[in-house]
């Protein structure tokens, strides 16, 4: 999502290290581009302008500009202020711990309330709690019918009651929950192409009635800046207590995710990044603005890692990353295991780097199997160091594996600028990077 706004700040920090010594008029141009990024990155206009002015205050100072890595320490600057500006420390959700606590779910029509619902109860039943989703969108005929679907496909129980108003059923649903041992009651409540008053009183008595521990807005991500005007509107009617923004695996230009918390003062407490329903994380704001700054994002990778592999073998991966002795054995041993963990793209865009590396290529399973069998014809010895692939042995790998040399070029081209990615990062870190900069 972040694509376009990460390129651009490459091009100003790349400027800015490479200038050795700066001066208030250096900063000044550069700030100015930052500015000129966020905008284009459509975030709202009053946010890009607040962010610079403060990045400004904190980097025109003789302490930074006589410093050793002036540009490295703007950019640190910029790393933090970026993480203030989305909020400064994640945001729990509200513990899940009384019978029932309740998290009502509201937004706009199709923004992910019901897709939200779903990814919600999973996480509750994966921390061994009982929860149950409760149809309260009757407006459309297909809303429960989806919700149902969705808990079916989870084994969660759906609350409905046919010919009901939306507040009776949250009411009821909230009765039935403390009688029947439910830890989580979710309300799927129904949704508008717009804000209206009408949907709005709807909103406020189910809120009145059922008390809700979370109020959570689910705010489309790829609406842009509208996504920041509804949240405003829904915060001054419901006071809710956090947004969640959704869609963030699209490709919209991600302005919408950077103003939300600044505009509302609303913090954002999770990030749906997919249509599946285990497609749903905690909102970590050092860890975005890393991904944005181009430091890639291994702690979230790690951590999904680390649900689907066992720990020892993650921190091994984290080890071998940092010590830039990745070879194809790791990768090889890495993409098997990290098949497990959900789709390839959405991972490699996670490890810093990777996600440009591999840009313009296409991850998808047969050129993971591809990949697969052409390491699985190495010899040991090849994976270790494959600078030893000469034409014989290349020849070999590809009668093996099925594959044409083209494909063995491509394959060795893509991990050595891999490689090449980790090296830089780990040189990076090597140099001093002040604390803060790299995400682990
Ligand atoms: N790519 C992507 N699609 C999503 C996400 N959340 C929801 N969707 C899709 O957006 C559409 C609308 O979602 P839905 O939950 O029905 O929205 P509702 O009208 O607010 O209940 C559906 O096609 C979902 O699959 C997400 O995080 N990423
Ligand atoms: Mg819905």
């Amino acid at each position: 999502m972040f694509d376009a706004l990460s390129d651009r700040l490459e091009v100003v920090f790349k400027k800015l290290r490479g200038a050795g010594k700066l001066s208030e008029k250096n900063v000044q141009d550069s700030l100015r581009e930052v500015r000129q990024a966020l905008l284009e990155a459509d975030v709202n206009y009053k946010v890009a302008r607040d962010f610079v002015k403060s990045v400004q205050e904190k980097a025109i100072g003789d302490e930074v500009l006589k410093s050793i890595e002036p540009g490295q320490q703007i950019i640190k600057i910029v790393h933090d202020e970026l993480v203030t500006l989305l909020g400064g420390q994640a945001e729990p959700m509200a513990p899940i711990d009384k019978s029932p606590t309740v998290y009502m779910v509201c937004g706009l029509q199709g923004s992910g309330k019901t897709t939200l619902a779903g990814k919600l109860a999973l996480q509750a039943k994966r921390k061994n709690k009982k929860p149950m989703v409760v149809a309260a969108d009757i407006y459309r005929p297909a809303a429960v019918k989806q919700l149902k679907v969705l808990a079916d496909s989870i084994s969660v129980e759906h609350f409905h009651l046919e010919g009901k108003k939306p507040q009776q059923i949250c009411a009821e649903a909230v009765k039935y929950a403390s009688k029947n041992f439910i830890d989580l009651v979710i309300l799927d409540t129904a949704g508008r192409l717009h804000v209206d008053d009408e949907l709005m009183k709807e909103l406020e008595e189910i809120k009145s009635l059922t008390n809700p521990d979370e109020l959570l807005l689910v705010a489309d991500s790829m609406t842009g800046q509208d996504a920041v005007n509804v949240a405003r509107e829904f915060h001054d009617r419901l006071d809710i207590t956090g947004v969640v923004l959704s869609k963030l695996d699209g490709d919209a230009r991600g302005g919408a995710a950077l103003s939300i918390r600044q505009v509302t003062g609303c913090p954002i407490k999770m990030a749906s990044v997919g249509e599946k329903l285990s497609d749903l994380e905690p909102f970590h704001p050092d860890r975005l603005a890393s991904r944005i700054l181009g430091m890639g994002d291994i702690i979230s990778l790690v951590e999904k890692a680390e649900e689907t592999i066992d720990l020892e073998k993650a921190e091994k991966m984290k080890e071998k990353i940092l010590k830039s002795q990745f070879d194809f054995e790791d990768f090889l041993e890495q993409m098997q295991q990290v098949r497990k963990m959900g789709p390839l793209d959405s991972l490699l865009g996670m490890i810093p780097g990777a996600g440009k590396a591999l840009k313009n290529v296409q991850v998808n399973e047969k050129d993971v199997n591809r990949m697969l069998a052409i390491i699985q014809s190495m010899t040991i010895e090849e994976r270790r160091n494959p600078k030893i692939l000469d034409g014989s042995r290349k020849r070999r790998i590809a009668a093996g594996s099925g594959n044409s040399i083209q494909a063995i070029n491509q394959l060795l081209k893509q991990f050595a600028a891999m490689q090449k990615m980790f090296n830089n990062m780990n040189r990076m870190k090597m140099k001093g990077l002040p604390k803060g900069m790299m995400p682990f």
